[in-house]
């Protein structure tokens, strides 16, 4: 018997996030999972047609959003504390978040912290803008995938860009966007229903933990819907071509992956061996796999298969765009701790105090300072130029 106190939440937060969670209640509606979308702006959560939702910040942020800032979003949510303890899943929460703007972003990064609080097992799903939505942006979502991380060891971050590169360029934007949020939807849903499945063997959270544990990990998943009477190959192939998963190698050159497979309660022993037989042959063979794979009442299709692949995040796969930015000739660099490049400004040679345009002029002097000489100069203040200990 499956635990009968089971649940499955899923938390949809800002405007990206709550579009996927209300896209896991409206393709799934029967499987109990309790769906939450939090967001600091109003109409976009009304426009969602969800029967729970949270309006982060209601007092003063006023339903208007919180301007793109992180920090704003990280404040709104966490006086929203009571919402959120509700809901959590006692067995698993899903939370969703598309990285870069300030609401979902900034209530990550305070949910992350309520649940780690709590001891509440959770999921952290979370999207890293498209290169054309500019470096800021990036820059921004970079910072605050690296405040999750700190906060919580589950975070799985997928790069838009492996969506978006997978479709044809003519590809409508709503369209493409519709696309990626219908594919998340289906990764969250078959990741709750492994979740609650009757394990034939199990997966859990500290599989989770140990696949992301060597490190920042450039994560993809690939999910199938499992049509009926589909055969192991057939959902290898339909696997392979999961916009997320980066192409039809996008296994084979997996460091280490997770793999799951739910099916209805008429899976039989034989056919789940057969189906994981062709999904190891995906891998290489030194790849580190977590497998799982169990019964589900809910699943009345054909088998479902949920691949989370990832590798070391060597940058390889930052975009174009980023590059760009890092090569231009005017500017020298720094890195922060998360590697992420930025511009840093050159280095005056002002090592003397100087009286610059004001030489020559009536000093203005407060007791015996000279106002003209730049404070620093005047005060002896080092300027740390980042390039000492
Ligand atoms: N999957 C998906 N991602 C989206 C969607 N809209 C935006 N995104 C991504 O999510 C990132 C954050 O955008 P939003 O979710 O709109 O921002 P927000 O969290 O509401 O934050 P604000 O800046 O305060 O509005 C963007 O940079 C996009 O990469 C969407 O409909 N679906
Ligand atoms: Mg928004």
């Amino acid at each position: 018997m499956a635990n009968e106190t089971a649940s499955v939440a899923v938390l949809g937060l800002g405007h990206g996030g709550s579009r996927v969670a209300a896209g896991v209640f409206e393709a799934f509606p029967g499987d109990g999972f309790r769906v939450t979308a939090a967001d600091t702006d109003q109409r976009a959560l009304d426009s969602l047609g969800l029967p729970n939702t949270i309006v982060l910040g209601a007092g003063w942020a006023k339903g208007q959003g919180c301007g793109g800032d992180v920090k704003r979003g990280e404040r709104a949510a966490t006086g929203c504390r009571s919402e959120f303890e509700e809901a959590f899943g006692s067995t698993l929460t899903v939370v969703v978040a598309g990285l870069g703007g300030g609401a979902g972003s900034g209530a990550a990064i305070a949910v992350a912290r309520l649940a780690r609080e709590l001891g509440r097992p959770t999921v952290f799903l979370v999207t890293l803008p498209i290169a054309m939505e500019g470096r800021a942006r990036r820059l921004q979502a970079e910072e605050s995938l690296r405040e999750l991380r700190e906060t919580v060891d589950t975070v799985i971050a997928v790069a838009s860009d492996n969506l978006f590169s997978a479709l044809a360029a003519d590809t409508p934007a709503p369209l493409a966007f519709a696309t990626a949020n219908r594919v998340l939807a289906e990764t969250v849903a078959v990741w709750g229903r492994i979740f609650l499945a009757q394990p034939l063997f199990p997966i859990d959270l500290a599989a989770v933990r140990s696949l992301l544990a060597t490190g920042p990990m450039d994560c993809r998943v690939g999910v199938t819907q499992g049509a009926e009477g589909a055969t192991p190959d057939q959902l290898v192939d339909e696997l392979k071509r999961s916009p997320f998963l980066g192409g039809p190698d996008g296994m084979a050159d997996a460091e280490a992956a997770l793999v799951g497979v739910v099916g209805g309660p008429g899976l039989s022993m034989g056919q789940l061996n057969e189906l994981m037989g062709r999904l190891d042959a995906c891998f290489s063979p030194n790849a580190r796999l977590f497998k799982g794979g169990g019964t589900l009442a809910t699943v009345t299709t054909g088998p479902q298969v949920l691949v989370l692949t990832c590798r070391r995040d060597t940058g390889a796969n930052r975009p174009r765009q980023l590059e760009l930015f890092a090569e231009s000739p005017v500017i020298s660099h720094g890195k922060r701790g998360n590697g992420a490049v930025l511009p840093k400004q050159e280095e005056f040679g002002l090592v003397e105090p100087s009286l610059g345009v004001f030489a020559g002029s009536d000093p203005t002097k407060v007791g015996t300072e000279n106002l003209d000489i730049p404070t620093f100069q005047r005060r002896g203040i080092r300027i740390d130029l980042g390039t000492e200990e």
